[in-house]
C-alpha cells in the first residue's frame, strides 16, 4: 500500500491522524502541491482527480476522498474502531463527519480558495481551473464563524462530537478548528464546550 500525503494540506491530515489513532504504518510519498505536483502529468496517472489524499493498494487499485480511504483502513485494520461499531453509531458518526465536512471544511475552503492569490484559477481543487468567486468568500466566513457554533452546541451536550466515544467525526472537526486559523477564525471566549474538547484532542499524540 501507498498513501500519497501533503503533510501541510489539511485533508491528508485527517487520514494521518486516523492512521495515527489506529497505530497503521504504511509508506507515504509527499505531493508538492505548492509546486503544482498534483498537476503533474506523472501524477494525473496515478489519480486523474489531481488531489490527495490518494491510497494505493498492493493490487494498483486506487482509493481517493478521504472518508473513502479511512473508511477502507477502518476494514482493513478493524482494531480501535473510529467509525462506529453498532448501526446507530454508524449512522450518528456518519451523519456529523458529513455535516462538518459540509458546514466547516467545505466553508473554509471557500474563503481561502476564493480570496488568496495563492488559488487564482485554483478556486476548486482538482484537474481543471476554476475562477474565483470573491462572494463565496464572504459567504464562507459567515458560514465557518456559525458552524463553530454548531459545534460548540453540540458539544454541550457529549463529551466529543457524535457521542461519549472519541470517532472520525471529532478528528474531521479538529482538522477543521485548526485549518479555521488560516484565515483567522479562532474559538471564541463564549465557546467553552468548543474550547475544552479542543484543548483535549490537541493534547493527544495523534495531533502531532
Ligand atoms: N474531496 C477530497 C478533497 C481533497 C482536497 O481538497 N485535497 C487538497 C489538499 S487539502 C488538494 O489535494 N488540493 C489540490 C489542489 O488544490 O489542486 C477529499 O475529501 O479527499
Amino acid at each position: 500500500m501507498l498513501l500519497y500525503d501533503c503533510s501541510t494540506a489539511p485533508s491528508p491530515r485527517r487520514v494521518r491522524i486516523f492512521m495515527a489513532e489506529k497505530s497503521i504504518d504504511i509508506p507515504v510519498k509527499q505531493v508538492d502541491l505548492r509546486n503544482k505536483e498534483q498537476l503533474s502529468d506523472e501524477y494525473r496517472a496515478i489519480n486523474p482527480q489531481c488531489d490527495v489524499p490518494f491510497l494505493v493498494l498492493d493490487d494498483g487499485t486506487g482509493i481517493g476522498e478521504v472518508e473513502a480511504v479511512c473508511r477502507y483502513l477502518e476494514d482493513a485494520f478493524p482494531e480501535t474502531p473510529l467509525m462506529g461499531t453498532t448501526a446507530k453509531e454508524k449512522g450518528f458518526i456518519s451523519m456529523w463527519n458529513h455535516r462538518i465536512e459540509m458546514g466547516g471544511l467545505m466553508a473554509i475552503a471557500e474563503v481561502l480558495r476564493n480570496s488568496s492569490p495563492a488559488f487564482k484559477d485554483r478556486a476548486l481543487p482538482g484537474p481543471d481551473n476554476r475562477t474565483q468567486i470573491p462572494e463565496l468568500a464572504e459567504r464562507g466566513r459567515q458560514r465557518i464563524v456559525d458552524f463553530f457554533q454548531t459545534l460548540d452546541t453540540q458539544l454541550e451536550k457529549t463529551p466529543y462530537i457524535a457521542g461519549e466515544k472519541y470517532s472520525f467525526a471529532d478528528i474531521t472537526a479538529q482538522v477543521t478548528v485548526d485549518f479555521a486559523a488560516w484565515i483567522k477564525v479562532v474559538i471564541q471566549d463564549s465557546q467553552t464546550h468548543l474550547k475544552k474538547w479542543h484543548d483535549e484532542i490537541s493534547a493527544r499524540p495523534s495531533a502531532k
